[in-house]
């Protein structure tokens, strides 16, 4: 299990070789080098044993999943090496940071990419603080071995200036599926979200799918999951005692499901959505992640047993996702028991009786799923354009300083976790609902839903906006977002 012991994570780090040795390459350009780097993350092949009889062979961070979690300090400049000793080139993003486009991790944003065999040395300033990561950014397409189908994926907590909430110990908890391979349509809960689908969004979904008739696109489905890299049962259980308060860091580290969390007769009690806290700290019996999502929340150990912390879904609990949460002298076997039905609803965590800033420029965007339209994957069109890797075309140019609100509909039946790099964003209407406070990197578009949401322009360079669900990402949701 994935608890915080610094001195482990700083051995560890020393453990593993100097940069100097080898050949620096793709330096970030207006760095001076310093003498050696704070952390060394190395890409490579490597084994995850999910279980004794389930040992997955993929590509992770020092060998090891989730890949080391990383305690940086808020406006304190941090060195990285970067190895990667794989055949092809990699990307590694710093996801929920406001760093500069060259170091971001994205090619679309101009970031260069560490070579096969190679390395890079990047340094930036991490902010803001909380609860963040760094995943591949490479592009698989088809290609199930690459990207983040992988085990390319660890915890970044970026320490605040001052601490927030009480709390006795904090607990690191990273979803993940392993051996990924295509169907034809899936399975993923789509009924969780507050909220009622437009008419006039399935009208165009409906045009849209008479265009494209024919078998349902590619999904992707997986046989193995876990959380930290073992199937439910396998390793350690968290073990608590009566009465403490337990802070869990929850990453959503999916290629494009979404997860699910409960813990039978508990609460949590939410204190920050992707690493930023949270205006009302409300209690829930239920967490829900779209892909790449965070959330921290606080669990008062206060009904004594041996638990199943697991997802909703009985088929992905039954092969591997979840953790057992074992009280002090409870023993026994681990018990689950099904939460009763609750809405996910961004909302409830915002800020009472408060409006938005009003915003500078609003920008719509029309989602539509093209079906199978691309040999057999689904094609996605953000206002009739498919993004196309070889024109990198910016679709919006931004002004510095200026507040803008982006408005998307979905008219397709898919929920889509939307995500902006190298900003943050503040949710304004989500389900139907006004809303302000809640500031986020990810948000999930409900199936024929809107969302709408601001971000201020303050992080000059090329911007990525995409969708976090690999296939979708791949298949054309994605836009370039320019400064003037
Ligand atoms: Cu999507």
């Amino acid at each position: 299990m994935m608890t915080i012991d610094r001195r482990s994570l700083l051995k560890c780090a020393a453990a593993l070789p100097v940069a100097g040795a080898l050949p620096r390459l793709a330096q970030a350009a207006d760095e001076a080098p310093p003498e050696k780097a704070d952390y060394t993350l190395r890409i490579a092949a490597g084994l995850v044993e999910l279980a004794p009889e389930h040992i997955v062979s993929t590509t992770l961070y020092n060998g090891q999943f989730p890949g080391p979690l990383l305690r940086l300090t808020e406006g304190k400049r941090i060195v990285v090496d970067v190895h990667n000793d794989t055949d092809t080139p990699e990307l590694l993003h710093w996801h929920g940071q406001f760093i500069p486009s060259d170091v971001d991790g994205a090619s679309e944003e101009g970031t260069p990419f560490i070579p096969p065999h190679g390395m890079r040395r990047i340094s930036f300033v991490p902010k803001p603080s909380g609860f963040r990561f760094y995943h591949t950014h490479v592009v698989p397409g088809g290609d199930l071995s690459r990207g983040t189908y992988t085990g390319q994926a660890g915890p970044v907590y970026v320490e605040p200036a001052q601490n927030t909430g009480a709390y006795d110990r904090e607990v690191f908890l990273v979803l993940k599926e392993f051996l990924p391979s295509f169907s034809r349509g899936g399975d993923m809960a789509m009924d969780f979200l507050a909220g009622a689908p437009s008419k006039e969004l399935q009208k165009i979904g409906k045009q849209a799918d008479e265009k494209n008739k024919g078998p349902k696109g590619y999904e992707v489905g997986y046989e193995l999951f876990g959380i930290n890299g073992k199937m439910l049962g396998q390793g350690e259980p968290i073990r608590v005692k009566q009465g403490e308060r337990m802070l869990f860091h929850v990453l959503n580290a999916s290629a494009g499901e979404i997860r699910s969390l409960a813990l039978p007769g508990h609460l949590f009690r939410i204190v920050a959505l992707d690493g930023n806290p949270v205006p009302t700290q409300a209690e829930v019996p239920v967490l829900w992640l779209g892909t790449a999502e965070r959330i921290s929340a606080i669990v008062t150990m206060n009904h004594p047993g041996t638990w199943v912390m697991g997802d909703l879904s009985d088929d992905d609990r039954r092969h591997g996702m979840g953790i057992v949460v074992e009280y002090a002298g409870a023993g026994g076997k681990p018990q689950w028991t099904k939460p009763k039905p609750f809405k996910w609803d961004y909302t409830v965590f915002g800020k009472p009786g408060a409006a938005p800033a009003p915003p500078d420029e609003t920008i719509g965007m029309l989602i539509v799923k093209n079906n199978g339209a691309l040999g057999g994957f689904n094609q996605w069109t953000l206002n009739g354009e498919a993004f196309s890797m070889q024109a990198m075309k910016p679709m919006v140019t931004v002004q510095e300083g200026r507040r803008y609100r982006l408005k998307f509909r979905n008219a397709s039946d898919d929920i889509h976790p939307l995500h902006l790099h190298r900003h943050s964003f503040e949710l304004v209407r989500v389900g139907g609902k006004p809303t302000t406070g809640v500031i986020k990197d990810v948000v999930m578009l409900g199936g024929f839903q809107e969302v709408e949401f601001d971000f201020v322009a303050d992080n000059p360079g090329l911007t990525l906006f995409h969708c976090h669900q690999q296939l979708h990402m791949d298949f054309g949701f994605m836009a370039l977002f320019n400064y003037a």
